[in-house]
């Protein structure tokens, strides 16, 4: 696929017909074509080089056109050409040009400074030094489109800028932003645009955003012509059947499902041109929305009217009245909080360093791979935080009851995928030391006075060590603090699924007689058994539950 090449330049600057003294082509002359549907391309021309290679000239008409074409496609622009009328020299739009150049990364390209033929050699020289000047490091040729002198110089110096330029479209999911949106008949609804990157071919599903709407590809095409897949960097028209042409407009994103964020805020990192206002309208791909913008420093948050699609290290173009700016996206679903380390992180490619506390993988998919964080199911955190928080939990528990030496597992989201990385033991919602058991000092003192009670419930008056007794299973907490030993509570239970599988139910009095103890007791016990769900009251009766019958 060649190199495209885009001129730029001040209006009557010379721009067509120096593309056409070179291609033989009148780019003026597409729009007209291309209304009346002859072709989708916009002033594009093919361009021979001397050694067999070709480049593909971008020419588009008008200052207004230029600026939105090249903010919108710019990223299927690979090289410029920057026309320099000769007896004017450099004009606004010269430099406006450039800038746009520079803050989309443009770096490689030859400037023209043409009409030669009509000024002295004094001036041309001139001309060439100012434009030497505006530009170094890039080739600069004097050229007359009218005379055809220079122009082999000119295809010398565009191949040469071409040697050292490298296609750096993304092989990222696709993406193609709408720059025009029409209808034909028997086809229906065709978008064009520039494809970003991956590829698009006939079958495709994709999705329109930010509407969400999902579409399938009739078909690709290519200079006016069917592929079968569209590549990276390429002028591509789809088309979309089954959907309106107003449900689509330029701006939009044809996209593969889900691949990017649709956002209303972008943080940046800043590139100024003159003092930035606090209202913008942002450029990224072809969409222009108005946004306010929130700056810290060299960074800045946009904050969009409307959504957009966005990734991290798409550029963006800042315009007012002019160009004012632009920028890098460093984080396309940035929190509302402008965190200027957060982006001096992700500036220098440290995605790691954002992450500190768990947070959901998949929250941070759009910023790419994340190097040096640990991992944990669905969680990343950094090995910091995890190591102040295994600190953390660890002193807590070597300052816990002895009685019951654990502390509770955290309410977050993410406990449970981290208990493994934190060397402790984990008992139901509670986290112990590995091994560590409950102290129970005076628990035999107490389990005798149990034993000696029988299936009467005596009071206890260390809750704690009832509670690790009963964790142990050793006795039977039942209402009023008061508790029965396990063996008690056993043949309790015993007597009572005796009795309601062959009378089918029992009560308070039944149950008292069965066992020899007063009703207050029988009471408390029938009520831990029905607790245990053992047991269900139906009146003055109690049956037992049918998931208990099953499992005794
Ligand atoms: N003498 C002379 N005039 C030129 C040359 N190139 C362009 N022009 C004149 O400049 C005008 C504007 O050129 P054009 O290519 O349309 O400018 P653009 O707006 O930059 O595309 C033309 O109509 C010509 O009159 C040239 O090489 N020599
Ligand atoms: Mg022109």
């Amino acid at each position: 696929m060649p190199l495209t090449v885009g001129t730029a330049g001040h209006i009557d600057h010379g721009k067509t017909w120096l593309v056409r003294a070179l291609t033989g082509k009148d780019t003026d002359r597409l729009p007209e074509e291309q209304r009346r549907g002859i072709s989708i391309d916009l002033g594009y021309a093919p361009l021979e080089l001397p050694d067999g290679r070709r480049l593909s000239l971008v020419d588009v008409p008008g200052h207004e056109r230029f600026v939105r074409n090249m903010v919108a496609g710019a990223t299927g622009i690979d090289l410029f050409l920057l026309v320099i009328d000769a007896g004017e020299g450099t004009r606004p739009q010269t430099h406006e040009h450039l800038a746009i150049l520079r803050l989309l990364g443009i770096d490689r390209g030859v400037v023209a400074v043409t009409k030669s033929d009509a000024v002295d050699p004094e001036t041309l020289e001139l001309a060439v030094a100012e434009a030497q000047e505006l530009v170094p490091g890039t080739e600069v040729v004097a050229v007359s489109a009218k005379t055809g002198e220079g122009l082999g110089k000119l295809r010398a110096a565009l191949a040469a800028a071409a040697d050292g330029a490298e296609r750096t479209h993304a092989d990222g999911p696709a993406r193609l932003y709408a720059d025009r949106v029409f209808s034909l008949r028997g086809i229906g609804t065709v978008v064009t645009g520039t494809l970003w990157s991956g590829t698009i071919g006939e079958g495709d599903e994709l999705r329109v955003e930010p509407a969400g709407l999902d579409v399938r590809v009739r078909s690709a095409q290519v200079h006016d012509r069917t592929v079968e897949r569209a590549e990276a960097g390429q002028r591509v028209a789809v088309a979309l059947p089954g959907i309106e042409r107003d449900q689509l407009a330029r701006g939009d994103a044809l996209v593969e499902p889900g691949a990017y964020p649709v956002t209303y805020r972008l943080d940046v990192a800043l590139e100024q041109l003159t003092e930035l206002p606090a209202a913008v309208t942002v450029h990224l791909g072809t969409a222009a929305v108005p946004a306010r913008v929130a700056r810290r420093g060299r960074y800045a948050q946009l904050r969009l009217e409307q959504p957009i699609v966005a990734a991290r290290g798409d550029r963006v173009v800042l315009r007012a009245a002019t160009t004012v700016g632009g920028g890098v996206v460093l984080d396309p679903l940035p929190p509302r909080r402008v965190d200027p380390e957060r982006l001096e992180s992700l500036e220098r490619g440290e995605l790691g360093a954002i992450v500190y506390e768990p947070v959901l993988e998949s929250s941070l998919s759009h910023l790419g791979e994340l190097g040096g964080v640990a991992h944990a199911g669905d969680w990343v955190f950094s090995r910091e935080w995890l190591e102040g928080f295994r600190e953390d939990v660890h002193t807590r528990l070597r300052a816990a009851d002895p009685r019951d030496p654990g502390v509770d597992l955290p309410a977050a989201p993410w406990a449970a995928a981290l208990v493994p990385l934190l060397g402790v033991e984990r008992r139901g919602s509670r986290l112990y030391l590995p091994g560590a058991r409950p102290k129970a000092d005076g628990g035999e003192e107490l389990l005798a006075e149990l034993a000696a009670a029988g299936p009467n419930p005596v009071k206890v008056s260390d809750a704690g060590l009832a509670r690790v007794l009963e964790q142990e299973g050793r006795l039977v907490r039942v209402g009023d603090g008061m508790a029965v030993s396990a063996a008690a509570y056993e043949r309790a239970r015993a007597a009572l699924v005796d009795e309601c599988t062959a009378a089918g139910k029992i009560t308070l009095a039944r149950f008292r007689d069965l066992l020899g103890i007063g009703r207050r007791s029988a009471q408390l016990l029938l009520e831990r058994f029905d607790a245990d769900g053992l047991t269900r009251r139906v009146g003055d009766e109690r049956v037992l539950r049918r998931a208990a019958t099953r499992n005794t």
